[in-house]
């Protein structure tokens, strides 16, 4: 059975083509530091945004007309399945990620959730057999249901950390069973509203408990993915202990965990932090702690995380420069953590979304890999800091002054020249390497 009858397999046709159903720019064989697109760009369709997401709001019901939305429960679950990987192929896509509770119907009894868990991974297990789409990363959800609603394993109720625990612990399982190549912790609701009932102290070494027993038991089933954070800086909860990227490597070195976690970093959370995407790319960078990315943005005009399929090809390429910086994703990859809006409610907006935001990771790559060719910002950059590379800068790189002879050095400057930063000029150089990108 098909339930998405009125779209066929999306195919690159180039910039000349019309096809709202095709790609422009993405050329899966296209090639990138020895690797194609498809393999450097590691592109992941998001379950609960593409295929369990309704299109509520706080003040509006779902909208989003589904082939599926016939069935319900365990039904409406296992047509779903079918229908993401009819969705997989079809977008041609290598990943896709998934909360368990996305993919399976969670109840107020334990044993019974988990069972549900098991079927639906048993038909998920069977689809991955013959698609070429393998598992990103899971995660599970510990922030719908109420008796979250203090938090999962910062919770000040042991009852709920324990039944946080029996979730990630099947998590971690089912990553196995998967073949899944990391594993998501977003703190939905880890974190608190008012200091005024909260003990911080207590809720922060519980989180790292939990982190280590997640740890010690991948190795005891063999789980051998990566484990990534993503920071969010508020929302649901007010204040999110994983707040941003700094934070977190913070919090990981704070209590030995840095070893073992990378970040999964959300174009939208950044922005939510006060920062760039690229900033947010760039602090995991430097500290080798750049796992995967949730590839999405957010709206300047509204406060909150929009989760809207990325298109603003600064932020593509300024995201793209750090990733190929950093020689890739490893086993991470671009996942949508993205929604149609809620007036895109036809099941052909979920291919022309994706479509849309492939075609402009591709751009964002293309101009991120010329600029980095032609050393465009690499070398203005490695100039700008030319004054450590000799003499006393070179002697304060190499750990060799302290403040007597840097104060002696002071005391013998006869002028003080600063260079221009050039910031408007190079944003001039940026907006040309974008509109020549595919002119050349
Ligand atoms: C929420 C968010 C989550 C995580 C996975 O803002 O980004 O969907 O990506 O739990
Ligand atoms: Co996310």
């Amino acid at each position: 059975m098909s339930y998405f009858q009125n779209v066929g397999p999306i195919k690159y046709e180039g910039p000349k083509s019309n096809n709202p159903f095709a790609f422009k720019y993405y050329n899966p064989e296209d090639q990138i530091n020895g690797q194609s697109m498809e393999d450097f760009l590691r592109f992941a369709v998001s379950y609960w945004h593409t295929f369990t997401g309704e299109g509520t709001d706080p003040f509006g019901q779902s909208t989003m007309v589904r082939p599926y939305n016939t069935f319900s429960g365990m039904d409406l679950a296992k047509a779903r399945v079918e229908a993401s990987f009819e969705f997989f192929q079809k977008m041609d896509v290598p990943y896709f990620c998934f909360h368990d509770f996305d993919v399976a119907p969670e109840t107020d009894n334990l044993s019974e959730t988990l069972k549900n868990i098991d079927v639906i991974v048993a038909q998920i297990k069977e689809n991955l057999k013959t698609s070429k789409t393998k598992l990103l990363w899971n995660t599970a959800n510990m922030f719908s249901h109420p008796r979250w609603l203090n938090g999962a394993a910062t919770s000040p109720n042991a009852d709920v950390y324990a039944y946080a625990a029996a979730k990630v612990k099947k998590g971690l399982e089912v990553a196995v069973e998967l073949g899944s190549e990391n594993y998501v912790f977003w703190g939905g609701r880890e974190g608190y509203e008012t200091l005024l009932n909260t003990d911080m102290k207590l809720e922060l070494d519980n989180l790292a408990r939990f982190f280590h027993m997640a740890i010690d038991y991948a190795k005891e089933i063999g789980f051998t993915g990566q484990f990534l954070i993503e920071p969010k800086p508020k929302e649901p909860t007010k204040h999110q202990y994983d707040f941003d990227v700094a934070t977190g490597i913070g919090f990981l070195k704070t209590y030995g965990l840095d070893k073992h976690f990378k970040f999964n970093i959300e174009a939208n959370h950044a922005t939510l932090a006060g920062h760039t995407f690229e900033h947010e790319l760039q602090v995991a960078r430097i500290n080798g702690m750049l796992g995967s990315v949730d590839a999405n943005q957010g709206d300047t005009l509204l406060g909150w995380d929009t989760d809207e399929f990325p298109t603003d090809l600064y932020s593509t390429t300024l995201a793209m420069y750090e990733i190929i910086k950093n020689g890739g994703l490893g086993s991470g990859g671009l996942n949508f953590d993205a929604k149609v809006r809620r007036g895109s409610f036809d099941p052909e907006d979920l291919f022309l979304a994706h479509i849309a935001g492939m075609d402009s990771f591709a751009i964002g790559t293309k101009v991120a890999q010329r600029l980095l060719e032609d050393g465009v910002l690499e070398n203005f950059i490695a100039d700008r800091y030319e004054s450590y590379r000799s003499g006393i800068g070179l002697e304060i790189v190499e750990g060799k002054t302290d403040f007597k002879k840097l104060e002696q050095y002071a005391l013998g400057l006869t002028e003080i020249k600063n260079k221009s930063g050039r910031q408007e000029n190079l944003k001039a150089i940026l907006n040309k390497y974008l509109l020549e990108a595919y002119n050349q």
